[in-house]
Protein backbone atom coordinates (compact mmCIF):
# COMPACT_ATOMS: atom_id res chain seq x y z
CA UNK A 1 0.00 0.00 0.00
CA UNK A 2 1.28 3.66 -0.69
CA UNK A 3 2.74 4.87 2.48
CA UNK A 4 4.82 8.21 3.35
CA UNK A 5 2.29 10.06 1.52
CA UNK A 6 1.48 13.10 4.50
CA UNK A 7 5.34 13.39 4.41
CA UNK A 8 7.24 16.14 1.89
CA UNK A 9 9.92 14.40 -0.57
CA UNK A 10 12.56 16.09 -1.36
CA UNK A 11 14.61 13.50 -3.46
CA UNK A 12 13.76 13.23 -7.43
CA UNK A 13 12.96 10.17 -8.53
CA UNK A 14 14.15 9.38 -11.93
CA UNK A 15 13.41 6.23 -13.87
CA UNK A 16 14.86 4.16 -16.57
CA UNK A 17 12.61 2.35 -19.15
CA UNK A 18 12.24 0.64 -22.58
CA UNK A 19 12.56 -2.76 -24.66
CA UNK A 20 15.25 -5.89 -23.61
CA UNK A 21 19.18 -4.88 -24.06
CA UNK A 22 18.28 -0.61 -24.76
CA UNK A 23 20.76 0.24 -22.12
CA UNK A 24 18.35 1.09 -19.01
CA UNK A 25 21.25 -0.98 -16.49
CA UNK A 26 23.82 1.18 -18.79
CA UNK A 27 22.73 4.65 -18.41
CA UNK A 28 20.82 4.20 -14.67
CA UNK A 29 24.52 3.23 -13.31
CA UNK A 30 26.62 6.12 -15.69
CA UNK A 31 23.37 9.00 -14.71
CA UNK A 32 23.73 8.15 -10.89
CA UNK A 33 27.64 8.50 -10.69
CA UNK A 34 27.65 11.50 -12.36
CA UNK A 35 24.81 13.02 -9.92
CA UNK A 36 27.09 11.65 -6.80
CA UNK A 37 30.12 13.48 -8.74
CA UNK A 38 28.29 16.29 -7.50
CA UNK A 39 27.39 15.80 -4.02
CA UNK A 40 23.79 14.59 -4.57
CA UNK A 41 23.21 11.27 -2.46
CA UNK A 42 21.86 8.50 -4.97
CA UNK A 43 20.12 5.27 -4.13
CA UNK A 44 20.42 3.26 -7.45
CA UNK A 45 18.16 0.27 -7.61
CA UNK A 46 16.52 -1.61 -10.33
CA UNK A 47 12.65 -3.50 -11.14
CA UNK A 48 11.58 -6.33 -10.38
CA UNK A 49 13.80 -6.22 -7.14
CA UNK A 50 15.63 -3.58 -5.59
CA UNK A 51 14.92 -4.76 -1.67
CA UNK A 52 14.75 -8.04 0.09
CA UNK A 53 11.07 -9.10 -0.88
CA UNK A 54 10.98 -7.99 -4.18
CA UNK A 55 14.47 -9.61 -5.18
CA UNK A 56 12.63 -12.76 -4.19
CA UNK A 57 9.68 -12.14 -6.40
CA UNK A 58 12.11 -11.07 -9.44
CA UNK A 59 13.31 -14.85 -8.93
CA UNK A 60 10.53 -16.13 -8.94
CA UNK A 61 9.18 -13.95 -12.23
CA UNK A 62 11.90 -13.74 -14.56
CA UNK A 63 12.05 -17.62 -14.29
CA UNK A 64 9.25 -17.68 -15.78
CA UNK A 65 7.43 -20.21 -13.09
CA UNK A 66 4.53 -17.50 -13.02
CA UNK A 67 4.06 -17.98 -16.75
CA UNK A 68 1.68 -20.30 -16.87
CA UNK A 69 -0.53 -18.44 -14.84
CA UNK A 70 -1.37 -15.64 -17.33
CA UNK A 71 -0.36 -11.90 -17.18
CA UNK A 72 -3.13 -10.92 -14.97
CA UNK A 73 -0.85 -13.12 -12.05
CA UNK A 74 2.30 -11.86 -13.51
CA UNK A 75 0.79 -8.28 -13.07
CA UNK A 76 -0.06 -8.82 -9.73
CA UNK A 77 3.17 -10.13 -8.89
CA UNK A 78 5.17 -7.17 -10.24
CA UNK A 79 2.84 -4.74 -8.05
CA UNK A 80 3.27 -7.04 -5.26
CA UNK A 81 7.06 -6.50 -5.77
CA UNK A 82 6.90 -2.42 -6.37
CA UNK A 83 4.65 -2.44 -2.86
CA UNK A 84 7.91 -3.85 -1.24
CA UNK A 85 10.90 -1.54 -2.73
CA UNK A 86 8.26 1.56 -2.60
CA UNK A 87 7.85 0.79 1.49
CA UNK A 88 11.18 0.08 1.90
CA UNK A 89 13.59 1.73 -0.38
CA UNK A 90 12.45 4.51 -2.68
CA UNK A 91 9.90 6.20 -0.49
CA UNK A 92 12.17 6.44 3.01
CA UNK A 93 14.94 6.93 0.49
CA UNK A 94 13.21 10.30 -0.82
CA UNK A 95 11.84 11.10 2.20
CA UNK A 96 15.67 11.63 3.13
CA UNK A 97 16.27 13.87 0.19
CA UNK A 98 18.04 10.97 -1.71
CA UNK A 99 17.64 10.72 -5.52
CA UNK A 100 16.41 7.77 -6.57
CA UNK A 101 17.48 6.46 -9.91
CA UNK A 102 15.74 3.45 -10.78
CA UNK A 103 16.17 0.97 -14.09
CA UNK A 104 12.10 -0.29 -14.34
CA UNK A 105 9.04 0.87 -12.73
CA UNK A 106 5.45 1.22 -12.93
CA UNK A 107 5.90 1.55 -16.97
CA UNK A 108 7.11 -1.16 -17.68
CA UNK A 109 3.90 -3.32 -16.15
CA UNK A 110 1.59 -0.79 -18.33
CA UNK A 111 3.55 -1.71 -21.49
CA UNK A 112 4.36 -5.77 -20.99
CA UNK A 113 1.33 -7.02 -18.77
CA UNK A 114 -0.97 -4.51 -19.97
CA UNK A 115 -0.69 -2.84 -23.54
CA UNK A 116 1.30 -6.14 -24.58
CA UNK A 117 0.29 -8.63 -21.92
CA UNK A 118 -3.29 -7.55 -23.01
CA UNK A 119 -4.24 -7.01 -19.10
CA UNK A 120 -7.12 -4.98 -18.34
CA UNK A 121 -6.40 -1.08 -18.13
CA UNK A 122 -8.62 -0.86 -15.26
CA UNK A 123 -6.45 -3.37 -13.30
CA UNK A 124 -3.48 -1.86 -14.80
CA UNK A 125 -4.60 1.66 -13.46
CA UNK A 126 -5.84 0.63 -9.90
CA UNK A 127 -2.79 -1.31 -9.22
CA UNK A 128 -1.13 1.68 -10.06
CA UNK A 129 -3.20 3.67 -7.52
CA UNK A 130 -3.18 1.53 -5.12
CA UNK A 131 0.68 0.64 -5.03
CA UNK A 132 2.06 3.92 -6.12
CA UNK A 133 -0.28 6.63 -5.34
CA UNK A 134 1.64 9.73 -5.07
CA UNK A 135 5.22 8.37 -5.56
CA UNK A 136 4.79 8.98 -9.49
CA UNK A 137 8.52 9.73 -11.25
CA UNK A 138 9.61 13.24 -11.55
CA UNK A 139 11.31 12.06 -14.96
CA UNK A 140 11.36 8.88 -17.15
CA UNK A 141 13.93 8.44 -19.70
CA UNK A 142 12.61 6.29 -22.27
CA UNK A 143 15.91 4.28 -24.25
CA UNK A 144 14.66 3.53 -27.83
CA UNK A 145 15.85 0.86 -30.12
CA UNK A 146 14.77 -1.31 -32.84
CA UNK A 147 13.95 -4.40 -30.76
CA UNK A 148 15.88 -6.67 -33.11
CA UNK A 149 18.85 -4.44 -31.70
CA UNK A 150 18.22 -4.41 -28.50
CA UNK A 151 18.29 -8.42 -28.32
CA UNK A 152 21.28 -8.87 -30.17
CA UNK A 153 22.50 -6.64 -27.28
CA UNK A 154 21.15 -8.39 -24.73
CA UNK A 155 22.23 -11.64 -25.99
CA UNK A 156 25.63 -10.38 -26.62
CA UNK A 157 25.75 -9.65 -22.79
CA UNK A 158 24.26 -12.41 -21.63
CA UNK A 159 26.92 -14.39 -23.29
CA UNK A 160 25.98 -18.25 -23.02
CA UNK A 161 23.36 -17.73 -20.27
CA UNK A 162 19.65 -18.80 -20.89
CA UNK A 163 17.17 -15.88 -21.48
CA UNK A 164 14.73 -15.34 -18.85
CA UNK A 165 11.33 -15.06 -19.02
CA UNK A 166 10.75 -12.02 -21.58
CA UNK A 167 14.27 -12.30 -23.61
CA UNK A 168 13.21 -15.49 -24.55
CA UNK A 169 9.37 -14.31 -26.38
CA UNK A 170 9.84 -14.03 -30.01
CA UNK A 171 10.58 -10.73 -31.56
CA UNK A 172 6.71 -9.42 -32.96
CA UNK A 173 6.64 -9.70 -29.11
CA UNK A 174 9.72 -7.00 -28.34
CA UNK A 175 8.12 -5.39 -31.48
CA UNK A 176 4.97 -4.52 -29.82
CA UNK A 177 7.08 -3.73 -26.73
CA UNK A 178 8.61 -1.02 -28.49
CA UNK A 179 5.26 0.33 -30.01
CA UNK A 180 3.87 0.78 -25.78
CA UNK A 181 7.12 2.75 -24.83
CA UNK A 182 6.90 4.84 -27.90
CA UNK A 183 3.38 5.70 -27.20
CA UNK A 184 3.84 5.90 -24.16
CA UNK A 185 6.34 8.53 -24.65
CA UNK A 186 3.98 10.15 -26.76
CA UNK A 187 1.02 10.79 -24.08
CA UNK A 188 3.05 11.98 -21.33
CA UNK A 189 5.28 14.73 -22.88
CA UNK A 190 5.72 16.02 -19.00
CA UNK A 191 7.03 12.84 -17.73
CA UNK A 192 8.80 11.40 -20.41
CA UNK A 193 11.43 11.64 -22.38
CA UNK A 194 12.26 9.75 -25.79
CA UNK A 195 16.03 9.08 -26.26
CA UNK A 196 17.75 7.14 -29.31
CA UNK A 197 19.69 4.73 -27.76
CA UNK A 198 21.47 3.38 -31.21
CA UNK A 199 24.21 6.30 -30.59
CA UNK A 200 27.52 5.65 -29.26
CA UNK A 201 26.89 5.11 -25.27
CA UNK A 202 28.89 8.33 -24.21
CA UNK A 203 26.95 10.48 -26.75
CA UNK A 204 23.59 8.45 -25.18
CA UNK A 205 24.70 9.36 -21.87
CA UNK A 206 25.31 13.34 -22.87
CA UNK A 207 21.81 13.35 -23.60
CA UNK A 208 20.35 12.01 -20.73
CA UNK A 209 22.45 14.37 -18.95
CA UNK A 210 21.29 17.43 -20.76
CA UNK A 211 17.57 16.37 -20.33
CA UNK A 212 17.76 15.98 -16.61
CA UNK A 213 20.10 18.62 -15.96
CA UNK A 214 17.07 21.29 -17.71
CA UNK A 215 14.35 19.24 -16.38
CA UNK A 216 15.47 18.59 -12.64
CA UNK A 217 18.20 20.99 -12.29
CA UNK A 218 20.55 19.12 -10.25
CA UNK A 219 22.95 22.21 -9.86
CA UNK A 220 20.45 23.50 -6.87
CA UNK A 221 19.92 20.42 -4.78
CA UNK A 222 21.36 20.53 -1.66
CA UNK A 223 25.44 19.03 -1.05
CA UNK A 224 24.95 15.31 0.82
CA UNK A 225 28.39 14.13 0.74
CA UNK A 226 27.94 11.54 3.32
CA UNK A 227 24.89 9.97 1.46
CA UNK A 228 26.87 10.23 -2.42
CA UNK A 229 29.44 8.65 -0.30
CA UNK A 230 27.20 5.63 0.03
N1 LIG B 1 9.12 -6.54 -16.39
C1 LIG B 1 9.63 -5.69 -15.45
C2 LIG B 1 7.75 -6.64 -16.60
O1 LIG B 1 7.30 -7.44 -17.43
N2 LIG B 1 6.91 -5.86 -15.85
C3 LIG B 1 7.36 -5.01 -14.88
O2 LIG B 1 6.56 -4.33 -14.22
C4 LIG B 1 8.79 -4.92 -14.68
C5 LIG B 1 9.33 -3.97 -13.63
C6 LIG B 1 13.33 -7.51 -16.13
C7 LIG B 1 12.23 -8.11 -16.96
O3 LIG B 1 10.99 -7.97 -16.30
C8 LIG B 1 10.04 -7.40 -17.17
C9 LIG B 1 10.85 -6.65 -18.20
C10 LIG B 1 12.11 -7.43 -18.32
O4 LIG B 1 11.95 -8.42 -19.31
P1 LIG B 1 15.92 -7.46 -16.46
O5 LIG B 1 16.93 -8.55 -16.34
O6 LIG B 1 15.96 -6.41 -15.42
O7 LIG B 1 14.49 -8.10 -16.54
O8 LIG B 1 16.05 -7.00 -17.94
P2 LIG B 1 15.95 -5.61 -18.66
O9 LIG B 1 15.35 -4.60 -17.76
O10 LIG B 1 15.32 -5.79 -19.98
O11 LIG B 1 17.43 -5.24 -18.83
P3 LIG B 1 18.49 -5.73 -19.82
O12 LIG B 1 19.63 -6.05 -18.91
O13 LIG B 1 18.06 -6.76 -20.78
O14 LIG B 1 18.76 -4.48 -20.72
P4 LIG B 1 19.18 -3.01 -20.39
O15 LIG B 1 19.38 -2.79 -18.95
O16 LIG B 1 18.24 -2.13 -21.11
O17 LIG B 1 20.57 -2.92 -21.16
P5 LIG B 1 22.08 -2.90 -20.61
O18 LIG B 1 22.38 -1.59 -20.03
O19 LIG B 1 22.30 -4.13 -19.80
O20 LIG B 1 22.82 -2.98 -22.00
C11 LIG B 1 22.81 -4.17 -22.77
C12 LIG B 1 24.15 -4.27 -23.53
O21 LIG B 1 24.20 -3.22 -24.49
C13 LIG B 1 25.36 -2.43 -24.29
C14 LIG B 1 25.75 -2.63 -22.84
O22 LIG B 1 27.13 -2.41 -22.65
C15 LIG B 1 25.37 -4.08 -22.61
O23 LIG B 1 26.38 -4.95 -23.03
N3 LIG B 1 25.00 -1.04 -24.62
C16 LIG B 1 25.27 -0.48 -25.79
N4 LIG B 1 25.88 -0.95 -26.89
C17 LIG B 1 25.99 -0.09 -27.94
N5 LIG B 1 25.55 1.18 -27.92
C18 LIG B 1 24.95 1.69 -26.84
N6 LIG B 1 24.51 2.96 -26.85
C19 LIG B 1 24.78 0.85 -25.71
N7 LIG B 1 24.22 1.02 -24.49
C20 LIG B 1 24.35 -0.15 -23.84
Amino acid sequence: MAGFEGGAMHGRFITFEGGEGTGKSTHAAMLAARLKSFGIGVQLTREPGGSLGAEMMRYILLSGAVRPLGPNVEALLFAAARDDHLNTLIRPALARGIWVVCDRFADSTRVYQGAVGRVDQRTIRALERIVVGETKPDLTIILDVPAAEGLRRAAARRGKGAPDRYEGEALAFHEKLREGFLALATNEPDRCVLVDAMQPKDQVAEQIWRIVSKRLDPATAPIQFEEAAR
